[in-house]
């Protein structure tokens, strides 16, 4: 297989995010005099879903309440709060790349492929994920950025990978994605793309069925071993 990019998915992908997810969910409520608390449990559920803004709109909606009682608007002021306290907690250094990922990252860019990112989180998350954990030039590393309210359809539709392709100017065949949830599998494959699975803490139950390689992580990954072996394209 040549390949010429690695396309990565974020929460979960690159970092253990959605713990601070969760937490900034949660602070967020507070904030505003919610009485909702989301507990590791509830929230591996309402991880079903991706997007903050869905997860809230599907939490809602198990409590019986209806647009009236919590419009669209007033989720997603209360979202904009929550990627706030998400920002403060990465910047502060709560959340370190998952082990592996900058060495395949720089190694990858130092052998001339192309990186991208795919991925539902809002767009700012990217960006301060990015500069806490690569630094200063974290954020030139990637060619293509696609985010969560940049597609009409989040994961798990094939809308954002076949954009950030699309962008590349390069066929799927080319490209190699790299995810950590059942969700973000579905679209990478419906795109056309073969994957590569790190399952996070949230995704260690879900089904990978169809990921050409379920890792732990990616400390002991090889790329150039595993462009040799790989049979497709
Ligand atoms: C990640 C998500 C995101 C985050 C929260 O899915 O679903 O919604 O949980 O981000 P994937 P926002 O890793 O498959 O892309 O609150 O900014 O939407
Ligand atoms: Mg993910």
């Amino acid at each position: 297989m040549t390949i010429q990019a690695l396309i990565f998915d974020v929460d979960g992908t690159l970092a253990e995010t959605e713990e601070i997810h969760r937490l900034a969910f949660n602070a967020a409520f507070a904030q505003v005099g919610l009485s909702w608390f989301w507990d590791r449990d509830v929230y591996r559920d309402l991880l079903r879903v991706t997007g903050g803004k869905e997860r809230m709109r599907l939490y809602a909606d198990q409590r019986g309440l209806s647009r009236d009682e919590i419009p669209d608007a007033e989720i997603a002021r209360i979202h904009a709060l929550k990627t706030v306290r998400y920002g403060e907690m990465v910047r502060g250094g709560d959340c370190p790349l998952r082990p592996g990922v900058e060495r395949l990252i720089r190694g990858a860019r130092a052998r001339g492929h192309r990186l991208a990112i795919c991925t539902t989180t809002t767009r700012v998350n990217i960006d301060e994920l990015v500069a806490a954990t690569l630094g200063a030039d974290g954020p030139g590393l990637f060619e293509v950025i696609v985010a969560g309210d940049e597609v009409r359809r989040k994961k798990p539709a094939p809308d954002a990978y076949l954009r950030a392709i699309d962008a590349l100017g390069l066929e799927a065949g080319r490209c190699l994605a790299f995810e950590d949830s059942h969700n973000g599998l579905t679209a990478a494959l419906a795109a056309g793309l073969t994957t590569i699975v790190t399952p996070s803490f949230y995704t260690s139950h879900e089904s990978f069925e169809g990921a050409a390689l379920v890792l732990p992580d990616l400390s002991g990954f090889d790329l150039q071993a595993f462009a040799l072996d790989c049979p497709i394209s």
